[in-house]
């Protein structure tokens, strides 16, 4: 049984060694990112069965990408390597105040030739959920018809599905990436987007009246991140906010939403048949509170995932508050 089945690219990731602005820093560390991959190695730390698919090149690049997920506990026995295309490769510049800037190199990667006739139903095989974001999407037409595919073909199995939009400004237009994230919406059961992405979807709204018309569009629950503020949860029974966790040493923000999302699901995964009837509020603050939680310790540590914790760690620190 797989708890959560995800599809996205996953690249390699050079980050300065110093932390240093890109073009004179002379050592790089080499690492894994993607949102997607990201989101099932904080699951699987937390004890979720979790499985990943997307495709990559025939290269070294590719080969790492595929250990470390293994050695993180995740199954990438569906993963497709492509014997033409790359796998991709980023990197982070650490020069600016506040978030790092990211640049792409992936442009024609193995993943960016995803296309709807790719999509095999056996990736969903003996899973209970799917997640997806909306960088998949943003690769091309192909990759967002795949996704939609996807999305349509979890919902008829009976899989609950997930969707964090995860806007990337750089990789398409804003009207495209406005009209293909709105029309996803519709196929998830729970919608994760942040302040920011809500505004740019829906234009400036009270965050109250976010939570109404995505809820309006078809999700169960929509979970928005606040950043500094916490966390809200809507479902049509309750709307639940929840208190952010102290940033003590604030090192790098990429990968603070996909940790959010490992915390949320990993507490509405053992709710989930309760998910389309409209969860308890109990519950839901208990999944806005963990998220957050795995949201302000990712950004403790460099790196997209390294700083997430294990079921163990969450369980101290979320019972020691208690006592
Ligand atoms: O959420 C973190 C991701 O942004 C990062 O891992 C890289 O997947 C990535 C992307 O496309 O930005």
């Amino acid at each position: 049984r797989v708890d959560m089945v995800t599809l996205g690219e996953s690249m390699i990731l050079f980050q300065s060694y110093n932390q240093g602005a890109l073009q004179y820093e002379p050592l790089f560390t080499k690492s894994l990112a993607g949102a997607e991959s990201n989101v099932a190695i904080g699951l699987s730390r937390l004890g979720k069965k979790t499985r990943w698919v997307g495709r990559l090149g025939s290269d070294p690049f590719g080969d790492l990408v595929l250990t470390t997920l293994s050695g993180q506990g995740v199954d990438v026995s569906h993963a497709v390597r492509d014997h033409e295309a790359p796998t991709a490769v980023y990197f982070k510049d650490f020069k600016r105040y506040g978030d790092p800037a990211v640049y792409y190199y992936r442009k024609g990667s193995a993943a960016s030739r995803l296309s709807p006739e790719m999509v095999d139903e056996a990736w969903l095989e003996g899973a209970g959920h799917l997640h997806v974001t909306g960088i998949t999407p943003a690769l091309g037409d192909h990759t967002a018809a795949a996704t939609r595919k996807l999305m349509e073909m979890a919902r008829k199995k009976g899989l609950t599905v997930s969707f964090d939009p995860n806007l990337r400004r750089k990789l398409w237009s804003e009207e495209t990436a406005r009209e293909t994230l709105l029309s996803l919406i519709p196929l998830c059961d729970i919608f994760m987007p942040g302040d920011e992405e809500a505004e740019f979807l829906l234009g400036k709204l009270e965050i109250e009246a976010y939570g109404e018309a995505f809820l309006n569009m078809g999700p169960k629950l929509v979970a928005m991140k606040l950043g500094a503020e916490g966390s809200i949860g809507f479902t049509e029974k309750a709307s639940v906010r929840a208190e952010p966790f102290a940033v003590d040493r604030l090192i790098d923000t990429v990968g603070a939403g996909d940790a959010f999302a490992s915390g949320l699901l990993s507490v509405l995964l053992d709710h989930r048949e309760k998910i389309a009837d409209g969860l308890g509020e109990a519950a839901l603050h208990e999944a806005l509170r963990r998220a957050n939680l795995l949201g302000s310790m990712a950004t403790q540590f460099k790196g997209d995932w390294e700083g997430l914790p294990t079921l163990a760690e969450v369980h101290g620190i979320l019972d020691g508050e208690k006592s």
